[in-house]
């Protein structure tokens, strides 16, 4: 392994004067769950087998509609953005994959790239796609839709950029495809509903065939943005319908925040797994719509109940149930790293939190149909603070026990700052 972006001794030092404090801590937490029946140790185990992808696009500053305002340090190419989910991983220890988009993270040699964020401690997660903006050169144009337009030509040409993914993933070890399109309608009548969805589903039926047999196909539904009337494969129930179409390597992602407000999203969860098409999340938070804010920072409750729903699954698994899981989130006024830092942290407590919930008791509780107890159940789990759990499971893999403090005093991207050329203005991706 190369040298890792932060130092070593930096990390131990800190862990050192925070050690007493953390013992302590995890102690007294682990008598309290003691007395609940619960081994603080098998919690602090299965904490530390959990992880969650960071996208490659996340290590930038997103933006708005309105305006992008990069901070110095930002990563310009996708080298860069590996070192830098390479800090996240080395402090936080739960993201110890990224995952790419392209064209934006093309290269020219995939095994290198490989090579290169193994050394940084890192694997691929899913590979995504993107056919809904232009690139310098292409021969038709998204701005009427890709997998679902009207042109023939303009479909296959976005077929092609999918199965080109799937080749690049083979490369680079990934083993998952997540599409998600920006095709829809802004006006009433632009295009025929229906029809649509036949274009959509036989382009998709293209890329499907093109499958390696231990790949998945994630499909990400979303209601409405970048159209604003309707959009192709706008929810749940478009999503798994065309997943059920497609075949078994078809499944669906679910994006927090791609839902209309106020969405039962937890049951959602259930629905799929029911129906064994529960393929993936993109974890992210919001107050209004696809606000892509950092995970659990306005509802984090909602993440939780999300999480209990997993561990439900968990116990009564159903074609191969195995989702994967993505932070997918802009930041816009904060350093990406350190967004991500929290986010994982936060992602993880919700993991944990869900793992406390006393299932026997709860299911007690919903056999008997005592509503209070079935809730308290829930709520006793909520309410424990597991930070200690993950504090020390960071510790002992040698990530640092306060992540953001050690990101802060290694002065990493104000290092970053002087190496790296500004990245520009704009808008930033929606
Ligand atoms: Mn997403």
């Amino acid at each position: 392994m190369t040298e890792l972006p932060i130092s070593f001794d930096l990390i131990a030092d800190r862990n050192a004067a925070h050690r007493e404090a953390l013992e302590d801590d995890y102690a007294a937490l682990g008598r309290k769950l003691a007395r609940a029946g619960i081994d603080i140790d098998a919690v602090k185990a299965k904490v530390a087998g959990f992880s969650v992808a960071v996208p490659s696009w996340g290590a930038g500053r997103g933006g708005t509609r309105f305006a992008k305002f990069p901070i110095p340090g930002e990563p310009t190419n996708i080298h860069e953005k590996l070192e830098d989910c390479a800090v996240i991983q080395q402090l936080g220890r739960t993201t110890p994959r990224v995952s790419p988009h392209f064209p934006w993270d093309k290269v020219s040699d995939y095994k290198a790239l490989r090579e290169e964020a193994a050394a940084l401690g890192l694997g691929f997660d899913a590979v995504n796609s993107n056919t809904f903006q232009d690139q310098p050169g292409q021969a038709h144009t998204y701005a009427n839709g890709s997998l679902a337009a009207q042109d023939a030509a303009t479909r296959q040409q976005a077929v092609d950029h999918n199965i080109e993914c799937i080749e690049i993933g083979r490369q680079l070890g990934s083993t998952d495809l997540t599409v998600w399109v920006g095709d829809g309608t802004n006006f009433p009548g632009q295009q025929d509903l229906g029809r649509s969805l036949d274009r959509y589903l036989e382009a998709a039926a293209k890329i499907y065939a093109a499958l390696p047999d231990d790949w998945r196909m994630l499909l990400e539904h979303k209601m409405f943005e970048p159209a604003f009337y309707s959009t192709v494969i706008s929810d749940w129930g478009s999503s798994i319908l065309a997943a059920q179409e497609l075949g078994p390597k078809a499944k669906c992602l679910v994006d927090l925040g791609h839902h209309a407000p106020n969405v039962n999203i937890e049951q959602i969860v259930a629905r799929l797994h029911r129906f064994g098409k529960l393929g993936g999340f993109h974890f992210n938070d919001s107050k209004y719509g696809d606000d892509d804010l950092d995970s659990g920072s306005i509802n984090p409750h909602q993440l939780f109940l999300v999480f209990n729903e997993l561990a439900e699954a968990e116990l009564n698994p159903r074609d191969g149930f195995n989702p994967s899981y993505m932070i997918d989130q802009s930041h816009n006024v904060t350093d990406p790293i350190e967004s991500m830092l929290s986010s994982a942290e936060t992602i993880t407590q919700c993991y944990a939190k869900a793992a406390l919930v006393d299932r026997a008791a709860l299911h007690a509780a919903q056999e008997a149909n005592d509503t209070m107890m079935a809730f308290q159940a829930l709520r006793r789990a909520y309410n424990t603070d597991v930070a200690p759990i993950l504090a020390m499971a960071r510790m002992e893999a040698g990530g640092a026990i306060d992540a953001l403090e050690a990101y802060r005093l290694s002065q990493y991207r104000s290092r970053k700052a002087q190496e790296r050329k500004a990245v520009g203005l704009g808008a930033g991706i929606v």
